[in-house]
Order: C-alpha cells, then structure tokens, then sequence
C-alpha cells in the first residue's frame, strides 16, 4: 500500500504525471456531469463509448501545452490556469443545465447580461451539496503540495517529448471528429442541438464550435448596414402580391391551429398501399381534409429546406423567409437576430397568445432560444408532457398521439384568438417510432427491400388517426367552430437516394427515374381547413413554404404590405408562380423544372435538351429571379437586416419578458387577473378542464379496400444508403 502511494506521489512529482493527473481529474468530473447534470439521451453502446473517450483529446491537447515552457513557476501556473478555465466551464454548465436543461452556448454568455439568459442570483440556489466533487481535486492536490507529499519538478519537459504529447491529443482529437461523423453524419453542418454536439465531441469543443459561429454571425451582422435593408425592402416592394378580395379577411379572428406533419410528402394523400393483393388506404383522414370544400388545398407545394430540415420549414412558414444553404437558420441565429415572425405579427394584430406543442426536448433546433426571439408565449416540450417511455416515444420524442392527448390541458388555459403550433415527430426517419407501442400494429409495412420505405405508411397512418383524435376533440369542444387549421408538410421523408425504390410504389419505373421524378416527389401539402367555409378546393398553384405566411395573414385580414417577407401570397392573381428550392438553380414553375444542369417541362418530365431562343430566355429570367429570391433573403437573414426595420408598424419583442417554465401558473395567473374577461376555454366552460372530450382514437383499424389487383408491390431495385434524413 505504502508502495502504491510513493509511486503514485513519484508521478505526480514529476510535470508529466501532473498533468496527465490533471487530465485523469477533468474526465472524472466530465463523466460525473454526464451522469448527474446533464441528459445526453445516449442511444446506443457506441454513443455511450464517445462520451467516455471525448473529453480527453481536447484536455490533453490543452493541459499538454504546458508542458513547453521551461520555467518551474510559468508551468505549474499555467497548468493551473488552463485547468481552471476547464472546470469553470463544466461548472458553469452543469449549474446553467439545471435551470435551462440546455449546454452554455458562447452567445448566451455574450449576453448573460441580458435576464433572460443569465442567472444571476438564482446561480446560488441550484448549488448542490454534491458539487463539492467539482471542487475535490483541487482540495486534494493542495493538500498534497502543502504537506510536501508532491512536490514541484523544476526540470523542463523534454520538447520532443512535449511535442508527442500535442500530435497524440490532435490524433485522438481526428478520431473523435470520425467518430463522430460516423455516429450522427453531417453533425458539425447542421448541429441539430447542443446536446448532440456535447455528447459526440465534448464540452470544451462544444464551447469551441458555439464560439465560431458566433464568432462567423457577428462578423456578418456587424458588417451589414441600414442601406441594404432598403435594397431588400425594395425587391419585397416589388414582388408583393396583394391580396385576393375572394379571401381577404375571410378567418378574420379566428384561432389558429398549425399542424406540422412531419416528412409528411404530398404523394401520400389518397394513396393505397397494396400489399398482398389488397390496398390500404393510408392517410383517410387527410384524404377526407383534402378534398372537403371547407379546406384551401393545395396541390403543387414544394417544401424549400436544406440541411436545417424541419428548422427551415419552421424558418419558412412563420417569417417567409429562407433558412441557410448550410447549416440551421434557427441554430445559428434563432437566439439573436431581431425577426417578424407569425405570433409577433399576430400578437399586435389581433392580440393572439402563441404557443409551440412538441414532444421531443426544447433544445432540439435550438428552438427554445428561436421561439422567443419569434414571440412565442409558451413552448411546451417534452418536460411539459408524458414521461417518456419505450411504449410512448422514440428518439425524436413523445409519440403524437400522447402528444396530441396532452396539449390539451395548455391550450384550454390559453387566452382566444390563439395561435398555436403542434409539431408532431412520430413520422420521423427511420419511421419505427411505433415499434414499442404493442398496441399500434396493425397497419401493414410495405414489401420493398429498403426498410425505411416499409416503415413509412403505417407511421403517416397513425399520424393521420392521431390527427383524427385531435379534430374530434376540437369538435367535441367547441375549438372547432372558431379556428382555422393548417396543416404542411415540412419536407420529404423519403430522401433522393431512395425514390428508386419508391417508384415500383408509385406505379413508376425504377430504371427510368430521373431527376425530374425527384424534384416532383419534393411535393408536400399545403391545407387550411376553414370550419364553415364551403368555397375551398384544390388550387393548383405552384408555390412553397416560403408563400405560406402571405397567404394565412391575408385570410386572416392582416396585410403583409409593410411586412419584409420574400413570399407571395398563393391565393392572389399576382403570384408568380416560381418555386426556388433552397438550392440556387433548381426551380420549378408550372411550366419548366429544372434540377441543377438538366431543364425539364413540369407537365410531362420530358427533357429539354436544346432549348430554343425564347425557352432559353424565359427559364433565364425564372432562374434569376429565382436566385434573387434566395439572395434577399439569405442577406436578411445573415446581415440580421430586420434590426433596421421600424417602421413596418411592429414593434420587436422583449424576448425578456418571455419564460418557458411554469407555463401552467402564468396562463392561470392571466386567466384569475382576467376574471369574467378571460377567453380561455377553460374560463368559458365554467372553469372545467376539457380533457375528458379527448377520446382514445377507436378507430384505430384500418381502412381497407380489397381489390382485384394483385401486383405485388416489391421494389427490383437495389436498397440505397441513407442520405440526409
Ligand atoms: C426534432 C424534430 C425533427 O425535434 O422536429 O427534426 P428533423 O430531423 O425532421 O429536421
Ligand atoms: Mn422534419
């Protein structure tokens, strides 16, 4: 024993042992913050492998550099220094999880001056008896020096030495980086949240990615001026489609009720599944939506995200606005930019409360910092409802119809006219979110040899029943009568790579498939279903997400006119009908498609492959203007421009004022200040909750067709590796 100990005070004695110690003593600590602070959501063996092995490159990489300097003193300090800094940052993390269950990013420590992200004097009271584990090291190993049990090595360490230290933490760094890559591909493009970038690569180079991007944002923004928002103000002037008197006003006032359908694709609506000789009817829910004269749908809308997928779409449909051709617009900016977005405008047109409804963490997308700075009320996440369970939930968060089931106890505390956005995930890549729900099958998997195509029906099926649920409860409450509901799908389900196997599926033909077929599938739908109205239809209209803030402000009676959006309203006679894809030459419009290099007729598919004179003249003036499109408002976004906007007659929100916890007592609270003026549903059925009205779906067996046809529905075509999902 005695002998252990002399060894183990003989390495500590020397520079090396220190700081290797050092290294041991930050990765202890790293794995009890994994444990007890923070919830990494850890999936599999192979994550949980990446989180024991990455806090130590980037530790070795930087306590290592101490060991270059020669002076005894300038050593030991600088270790010190170096290692303090770390621990700061794990403290300072663990302590900001538990209020915010988000990582610190370098842009909330910019403005920790600001209430709504700093602490201030809660800091103290979320100090734990435990944290003294933070701090014992530092205990120890001063007692140590003190009673001269260690003792400082006043000789340098060799170079050479010091150097092998420095390229062993930068190879261990790569293998991180790979590792990484592997475990979540395109990771460090699109971020997807905070806790998956901690849980890949570790703290201090969390801190240090955070610290880029805010870094590569502020240089934009600070080198944008006023002047080029009147250049942007100046194409939106000139691309503003007014409105439509046919519509205009005709949901004045009423609540509104957003459905994300998550990779929810256009084809999917009216399709029958065969399998076996016999079809069924996936979607019969929306089906029925989609064509009722009480809905506007829409039967040529594309979505036009990018790598921020259900971000951008989000990015989209509430500012009109584009995400980012790299990388997440909500991640890089959400926090920060001053924008105009849907529950803004509508809180000082018409004093809607906003509110969020999903069942994945609120971190994801970053959305917990984006929806304030958007004016969201209230964002109830997943901490918000059912405890997650195998049965209930998958990767992505809470399955929709728990979701769905538990908003409502929120929403009828909500103050009327609401907004209010229900973001469902169960139909989410790799579609097995059904998996450990035992009482889920039912809906048949389709017989390709691409398991993620297999999966897809019967996950669009239970979201098409949980969204069945959710309307009878609206009709059972009353909610029904004075909301509209709008309903989009975000972007694809069923990524490029594998539309070779869908086509058997679509009745096409696999060895045929062109880029073309690809750029049709990109189809999501588009319905705003209006209880009362009998003139809606199917409009054939091309447009995309970015159209789709237009046309809702206008059916409600508000006038984007002043408003700095780069859509156009679907429903006006001036829309121009050019759908830019995120991509800067890929476009579609009711005559020409064209995907990168290759030009094709919308109607038909059919290449152009010489074009004549007046075709080439005209699909140059759609790509341009296309291009233009995505260049104002990628310099809106990136340049922050919306700051310089005021006077579009909205004021920007005090995102200090806003407060994601205890939702349920501020909603009361309003609604006891209220007193016989209180809108909330709640307040109008007597103070009686509503949640009984929501029924446990009885029809939850399928609708089937058996027909004569008995084409088997098994794709010839290879299986393809994933993607982008
Ligand atoms: C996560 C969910 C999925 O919360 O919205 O996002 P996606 O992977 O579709 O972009
Ligand atoms: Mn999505």
């Amino acid at each position: 024993m005695k002998k252990i100990k002399e060894t183990l005070f003989g390495i500590l004695s020397t520079r090396l042992g220190f700081v290797l110690t050092l290294v041991l003593c930050y990765w202890l600590k790293t794995m009890w913050a994994y444990h007890t602070d923070f919830s990494l959501g850890l999936e599999n063996i192979y994550q949980v492998l990446l989180s024991i092995f990455n806090p130590i490159p980037l530790t070795l990489l930087l306590l290592g550099l101490s060991l270059y300097v020669k002076r005894t003193k300038v050593f030991y300090t600088l270790a010190w220094v170096i290692y303090t800094l770390l621990n700061v940052l794990l403290i300072a993390n663990a302590i900001y999880y538990r209020e915010f269950s988000d990582f610190l990013t370098v842009n909330a420590l910019l403005a920790s001056s600001k209430t709504s992200t700093g602490l201030g004097d809660s800091a103290l009271n979320l100090m734990r008896v435990t944290d003294i584990i933070y701090i014992l090291d530092y205990i120890i190993l001063i007692a140590l020096f003190a009673t001269k049990k260690i003792h400082t090595d006043k000789r340098p360490f060799n170079k050479r030495a010091s150097f092998a230290v420095t390229a062993l933490s930068g190879m261990l760094f790569s293998v991180n980086l790979f590792l990484a890559e592997i475990d979540r591909p395109e990771l460090l493009t699109r971020s997807f949240s905070n806790v998956y970038l901690v849980r890949a690569l570790g703290l201090p180079m969390f801190t240090a990615y955070s610290g880029n991007q805010t870094y590569q944002a502020q240089k934009e923004r600070s080198q944008s001026t006023a002047e080029e928002l009147k250049q942007a103000k100046a194409y939106v002037e000139k691309h503003y489609a007014a409105p439509n008197p046919k519509y205009y006003g005709i949901a004045k006032g009423r609540n509104v009720i957003v459905i994300h359908l998550e990779s929810f694709q256009q084809f999917l609506i009216d399709y029958k599944l065969n399998v076996d000789g016999k079809e069924y009817e996936v979607t019969p829910f929306i089906n029925s939506l989609y064509h009722s004269n009480e809905t506007l749908a829409f039967s040529n809308f594309f979505h036009q995200v990018k790598a921020g997928k259900t971000s951008d779409a989000e990015t989209l449909m509430e500012n009109s606005l584009f995400g980012l051709s790299s990388g997440s617009f909500m991640v890089n900016y959400g926090g920060e930019n001053t924008q105009f977005a849907t529950p803004n405008i509508l809180a000082q047109n018409g004093g809607y409360t906003s509110a969020v409804f999903h069942g994945n963490v609120g971190t994801f997308w970053n959305r917990n910092n984006a929806y304030k700075q958007w004016g969201y009320n209230y964002f109830f996440d997943s901490s918000y409802l059912s405890k997650l369970t195998k049965e209930n939930s998958f990767q992505y968060g809470l399955n929709d119809k728990y979701m769905f089931k538990d908003s409502i106890k929120y929403l009828e505390h909500m103050q009327q006219p609401f907004y209010a956005k229900f973001i469902t995930v169960s139909n989410h890549f790799p579609y097995t979110s059904l998996d450990g729900d035992s009482k889920e099958k039912g809906f048949p998997l389709a017989k390709t040899n691409d398991e993620t195509i297999n999966g897809y029906f019967a996950t669009a099926n239970y979201l098409d029943s949980a969204l069945h649920s959710f309307f009878d409860y609206l009709k059972a409450s009353g909610l029904y009568d004075n909301s509209i509901i709008v309903m989009y799908g975000d972007h694809y389900g069923i990524s490029n790579s594998r539309n070779t196997s869908l086509a058997p599926l679509l009745g096409k033909n696999s060895e045929t498939w062109t880029d073309y077929d690809n750029t049709m599938l990109q189809r999501v739908p588009y319905m705003i279903h209006i209880p009362g109205y009998t003139e809606g239809g199917i409009n054939e209209t091309y447009g995309g997400e970015v159209d789709a803030l237009p046309t809702l402000l206008h059916l409600l009676g508000i006038d984007t006119k002043n408003y700095t959006m780069v859509g156009q309203d679907l429903l006006s006679t001036q829309n121009s009908q050019i759908v830019a894809l995120r991509t800067s030459g890929y476009f579609i419009t009711p005559e020409y498609t064209s995907y990168g290099g290759q030009l094709y007729y919308t109607k038909d598919g059919t290449e152009i492959t010489n074009p004549d004179n007046t075709t080439e003249e005209k699909v140059k003036a759609i790509r341009e203007a296309a291009a233009e499109q995505l260049k104002v408002s990628d310099e809106i976004q990136t340049g922050d421009l919306l700051r310089f906007d005021t006077d579009n007659g909205l004021k920007t929100v005090d995102t200090s004022k806003i407060n994601y916890a205890k939702a349920m007592s501020q909603m009361k609270a309003i609604e006891k200040k209220l007193g016989d003026k209180s809108t909330s549903l709640y307040s109008q059925n007597g103070n009686k909750s509503t949640q009984s009205l929501f029924n446990a779906p009885s029809y939850l067996q399928l609708s089937e067709t058996v027909t004569s046809s008995s084409t088997s529905s098994t794709s010839e075509s290879e299986s393809s590796s994933t993607s982008s999902e």
